[in-house]
């Protein structure tokens, strides 16, 4: 018998959210696919299927791993999600059931420091709008106007300096932008200094780039009154999780100049964005593409294959999350 088989067969898995190539052609004769492509879909799903499922692959965020869906598949032995963030899933939920959850870190990293490295830039130097003014056939008017954003007199305050973070802050710092950060933990390693209140550390800075995980521990962080520690020179990029930031609190603070500008990647309610948002100037929006070029998106839908054909094959799964450690079957 194979590693991994049962004998009463073979393994059978639900494939949760988009379809993708990779993860339909990623497994071989011993693995039996069960395709549901949205939470609506899966009530499709019939008893006799659900007794059977043992692996579920998450192949997207927009689908939930929450506690309801778990608890259909009497066998399940593990999920492995899409996405290094994992807040669509009941981590918590999955450690009392011994189910082992698995994330994608590390092969999106660069992808999304990149990403907010370029939307911090586009949002001071005002990219969109100049674009604009371009096209517009403006530039024979005049010269478009100096924007008043500039990397070259600020201070960062990263909001989370985990592999993501500490990728943004070294190509900050190559860009000879001086970086500070809010984590809950300081980091010995770490010659920044470290700031165990996030509203002292946005009244030291005036520039915030977000990137800690969604979920209740970071919900609405970005508040209110950080905003107006921040000041009118004050400038947010948003990578993490549109949760993190007050959405509401942060209009009003574009809109009377409490901040100067924001620059988001996430939302609270994807892909609502609200109308009062995109009327304005002093934002760059883009829709959830910190990790969403075909290169990265290959890696981390590998990823999602190789954590279930590892735990299958008796091993520890590659990347488990923090709430479920490693451990073979
Ligand atoms: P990570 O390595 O786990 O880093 C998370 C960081 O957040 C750590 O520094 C952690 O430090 C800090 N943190 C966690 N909870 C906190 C809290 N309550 N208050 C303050 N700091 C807190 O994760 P990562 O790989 O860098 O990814 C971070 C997040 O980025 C993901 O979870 C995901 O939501 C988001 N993301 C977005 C995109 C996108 O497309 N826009 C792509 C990838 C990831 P402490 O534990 O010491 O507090
Ligand atoms: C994914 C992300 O696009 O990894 C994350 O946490 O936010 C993105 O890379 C998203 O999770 C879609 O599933």
């Amino acid at each position: 018998m194979a590693a991994g088989t049962t004998h009463s067969g073979k393994i059978h898995l639900l494939v949760h959210g988009p379809r993708k190539p990779i993860v339909e052609k990623g497994f071989s004769d011993q693995f039996v696919l069960h395709s549901f492509e949205t939470t609506g879909d899966l009530e499709r799903l019939t008893p006799e299927v659900a007794e059977k499922v043992r692996g579920i692959a998450i192949t997207y965020n927009t689908v939930r791993g929450d506690a309801r869906t778990l608890a259909r598949f009497p066998k399940l032995e593990i999920v492995s999600s899409f996405g290094v963030g994992y807040d669509h899933v009941d981590a918590a939920y999955a450690r009392d059931h011994n189910i082992m959850v698995t994330n994608t870190p590390d092969v999106l990293t660069e992808e999304v420091a990149d990403i907010a490295m370029g939307l911090l830039i586009a949002t001071l130097r005002e990219f969109v709008k100049a674009d604009k003014y371009l096209r517009a056939g403006l530039w024979h008017n005049g010269q478009y106007p100096l924007s008043a954003g500039s990397l070259r007199d600020r201070t960062v305050g990263m909001v989370g300096m985990g592999r993501i973070g500490q990728a943004i802050a070294r190509r900050l710092e190559a860009s000879k932008v001086p970086v500070v950060y809010h984590t809950r933990n300081p980091i010995k390693e770490l010659p920044n200094k470290h700031y165990p209140d996030l509203t002292e550390m946005a009244k030291a800075v005036d520039t915030l780039v977000v990137i800690v995980p969604g979920g209740p521990g970071t919900a609405k962080m970005i508040n209110a009154e950080v905003m107006k520690a921040l000041g009118p020179r004050g400038v947010i990029i948003n990578v993490a999780r549109g949760t993190v930031v007050d959405e509401q609190a942060m209009i009003q603070a574009l809109k009377s100049g409490t901040i100067l500008a924001a620059g988001l990647d996430v939302f609270e309610r994807e892909p609502n964005v609200p109308d009062e948002l995109k009327a304005m100037q002093n934002v760059v929006l883009l829709p959830h593409i910190g990790s969403a070029s075909v290169v990265t998106r290959n890696a981390m839908d590998q990823l999602v294959v190789d954590n279930l054909k590892t735990w299958f094959a008796g091993k520890p799964p590659l990347t488990p999350v923090m709430e479920t450690p490693a451990k073979a079957r």
